[in-house]
């Protein structure tokens, strides 16, 4: 189904403020970039249907799913003004509304996938998730979103100088620009909608993402080299409008935080089997894969940390995250 954005806007914003307050019955609206079947959308709605259950059928979760409702970052405005309940999107988008969130959003931050999960379980985690109230949205978990290697259409890339001369699409955000230009190379942002296009003619020769998205968007049949930089693991983050969240009760801001508690494991386990099969299904289909040496562009990151991490806030964070590293743990 397509809506039109303006007309759900004006109808979500209406409901919202009815819906809530009154103890009636009420549909909160929320919006993911991705298809129905992907691991975000699933955890999503198992998120919806908890609080469904729970509230005893007062409170219910529409999703729109496959970015129906425009890229995350006019999304997110829409959030936060209350005309969506309900909104899932990656750190990216966040990083020029937060600076707190461009540190999980940093190249080479992570030293695995159990060091991200650790920092997102543990108080660095909480320290983001609180720091959207001010912009008028609630944290309420955080997603796994694996880690991001590099595709394009030419060959492999093996080190930082094979990028040079490329046009790599990055998400809406300027620590992706840096990252891109310290590599070499020169870097688009545009939304995941226009990458599949853009790669077909020749907007762009590349973008970077983690197997399921490299999969669910189709990019590997225009982009077949697939190289493992792992470069970043930016988590995905559920968010509530503050103007929603401001109209439920204290009993049901309780239901909405449990039940977004309870679908992270859900999530992982999805996305654990998701990383997993898409991989194998690209690599069964012919992908061009290729393990990097990370060091020569982990080296190449060392002034975008500088120019990106500049507050004290942001260091204590960021050193709060190193210290939670595999070495450490
Ligand atoms: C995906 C992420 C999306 C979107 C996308 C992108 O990994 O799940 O929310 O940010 O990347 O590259 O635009």
């Amino acid at each position: 189904m397509k809506v039109s954005r303006r007309a759900f806007v004006g109808g979500a914003f209406a409901m919202g403020l009815a819906g809530c307050g009154g103890g009636g019955r009420s549909t909160l609206f929320g919006t993911d970039t991705h298809p129905a079947d992907y691991p975000t959308v699933q955890a999503f709605r198992y998120f919806g249907d908890l609080v469904e259950r729970r509230s005893g059928g007062r409170l219910r979760v529409k999703i729109f799913p496959s970015g129906q409702l425009g890229a995350e970052r006019d999304t997110l405005e829409i959030t936060s003004f209350g005309g969506l309940d309900f909104n899932r999107v990656n750190l990216a988008p966040l990083n020029s509304i937060e600076p707190l969130t461009t540190i999980f959003s940093l190249p080479f931050l992570f030293d695995s996938e159990a060091h991200l999960r650790r920092v997102l379980d543990g108080e660095p985690g909480e320290r983001v998730l609180r720091s959207l109230a001010p912009h008028d949205m609630i944290g309420l978990c955080f997603y796994d979103s694996g880690a991001r290697s590099f595709y394009n259409t030419r060959g492999p890339i093996e080190r930082p100088a094979d990028m040079h001369g490329m046009k790599i699409r990055v998400q809406n955000s300027d620590l992706y620009v840096a990252m891109i230009q310290g590599l070499g190379a020169a870097a688009t942002p545009m939304d995941l909608s226009e990458v599949y296009q853009g790669l077909v003619q020749g907007v762009i020769d590349g973008a970077e993402n983690n197997w399921p998205s490299y999969e669910s968007g189709r990019h590997y049949e225009v982009a077949p080299y697939y190289s493992l930089t792992r470069h970043v693991m930016a988590p995905e983050v559920l968010l509530m409008s503050k103007v929603s969240w401001d109209n439920l009760n204290s009993a049901d801001r309780e239901i909405v935080m449990e039940s977004a508690r309870e679908s992270v494991p859900y999530m992982r386990r999805l996305w654990d089997a998701r990383v997993a099969a898409a991989q194998e299904a690209l690599v069964a289909d012919g992908v061009r894969v290729n393990e990097v040496d990370p060091r020569p562009f982990r080296r190449r990151m060392h002034p975008v940390w500088e120019s990106f991490v500049t507050t004290d806030v942001q260091n204590d964070i960021m050193r709060a995250v190193l210290a939670m590293g595999d070495g450490n743990a």
